[in-house]
């Protein structure tokens, strides 16, 4: 039996790069798993809270990643879609894993370094413990694979560690789990400033593409991303990060190679490639938008919610009985 699991702070508006580098990969993994692969994907509301979110606006989003996920096309037959804070042993396995982290470790991660210095009234310890909890989501499951964006290799590093840990110091518990990063597709980029991550949190909204976005802004945003002057549709990260990013987009969504979309736009303008990306676009996120219209206020999304929760518990809480005894602690 292999594991993948998988999951998405509902922190803000699910954005495509959100799409490109995980949700898009989940569900061509589940599509592709056979009867002896156990699926998990998760809403990580416990992770949003590490920087503080409105509750009324933090209920909502935590709704609509979820129907958004069964909108890209997760299926309750296949995958297991459940909140996090709903299934008790995430914040206790977050605990006792922080028993055998060093500080130091935490201290080194490049998301925590980031984040710390955007908050601007004070920075909560559950910031810094954040990549334990995310240790604690994987092992909890016993997760052989987790599919994510490059921006979560290093906390996946430490995943590894701690099961490796927790092996040599207690007995052989856990598989170490291995990050699956898209070739293409694992850093989308700003479209306001391409060395920098597309991310949710961005405040400038014209930065990022959102799932939900309607296709008149679809439209207008990718006409004002930042590309250079020279004109030529050619992929250079170095050099032309904007045009860059923007063929990356297009061969997600289109299954175009990097070196064929070079090709057919060879000569033609940024103009040309702009209209026929925005295009695209539009016409790959109509079907989700409709989708996720008809799901988000159906009974069913609730019933998939609590039947993920219920199944998640069971694996978790078996998990966690197994670390207590082999630590020591409790009565058995
Ligand atoms: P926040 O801005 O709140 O940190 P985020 O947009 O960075 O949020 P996460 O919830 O941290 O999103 O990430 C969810 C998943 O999406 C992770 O697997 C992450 O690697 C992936 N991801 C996030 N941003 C991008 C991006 N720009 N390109 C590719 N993958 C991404
Ligand atoms: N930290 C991740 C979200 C996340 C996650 C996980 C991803 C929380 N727990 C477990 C994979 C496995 C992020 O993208 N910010």
């Amino acid at each position: 039996m292999k594991t993948i699991l998988s999951g998405i702070q509902p922190s803000g508006k699910i954005t495509l790069g959100n799409y490109l580098g995980a949700i898009k990969n989940f569900v061509q993994l589940q599509n592709q798993a056979d009867e002896d692969t156990n699926i998990l994907v998760f809403i990580a509301d416990l992770h949003a809270i590490t920087v503080y979110q409105e509750p009324k606006h933090l209920r909502d989003s935590i709704k609509q990643l979820a129907a958004i996920y069964l909108a890209c096309g997760l299926k309750r037959e296949k995958t297991t879609l459940f909140i996090q804070s709903e299934v008790r042993e995430h914040a206790e396995i977050g605990y006792l894993l922080q028993t055998m982290t060093y500080i130091g470790e935490l201290e080194r991660m490049t998301q925590y370094k980031d984040k710390m210095q955007k908050q601007t009234t004070g920075v909560s310890s559950a910031l810094l413990t954040y990549p334990v909890l995310m240790a604690g989501d994987i092992l909890l499951y016993n997760s052989d694979y987790v599919p994510v964006g490059e921006d979560q290799k290093q906390h996946l590093e430490l995943s590894r560690n701690l099961a490796e840990r927790f092996n040599s110091r207690y007995s052989d518990t856990f598989k170490v789990p291995e990050p699956l990063i898209q070739k293409v597709g694992a850093r989308i980029m700003s479209l306001q400033d391409p060395t920098k991550k597309m991310s949710k949190s961005d405040p400038l909204e014209k930065a990022s593409i959102f799932l939900l976005d309607e296709e008149n802004v679809i439209r207008k945003k990718i006409a004002s991303a930042v590309t250079d002057s020279d004109g030529l549709i050619k992929y250079d990260v170095q050099n032309k990060p904007g045009i860059s990013n923007l063929m990356t987009i297009m061969s997600c969504i289109s299954g175009l190679s990097l070196e064929g979309i070079e090709k057919v736009y060879n000569g033609l303008g940024y103009g040309v490639f702009k209209k026929d990306l925005a295009d695209m676009l539009v016409e790959h996120l109509k079907p989700i938008q409709e989708r996720y219209n008809e799901i988000l206020n159906s009974k069913e999304l609730d019933e998939i919610l609590t039947e993920g929760a219920q199944k998640a518990s069971y694996l978790a809480s078996k998990t966690l009985s197994k670390m207590k005894r082999k630590m020591g602690i409790g009565r058995k």
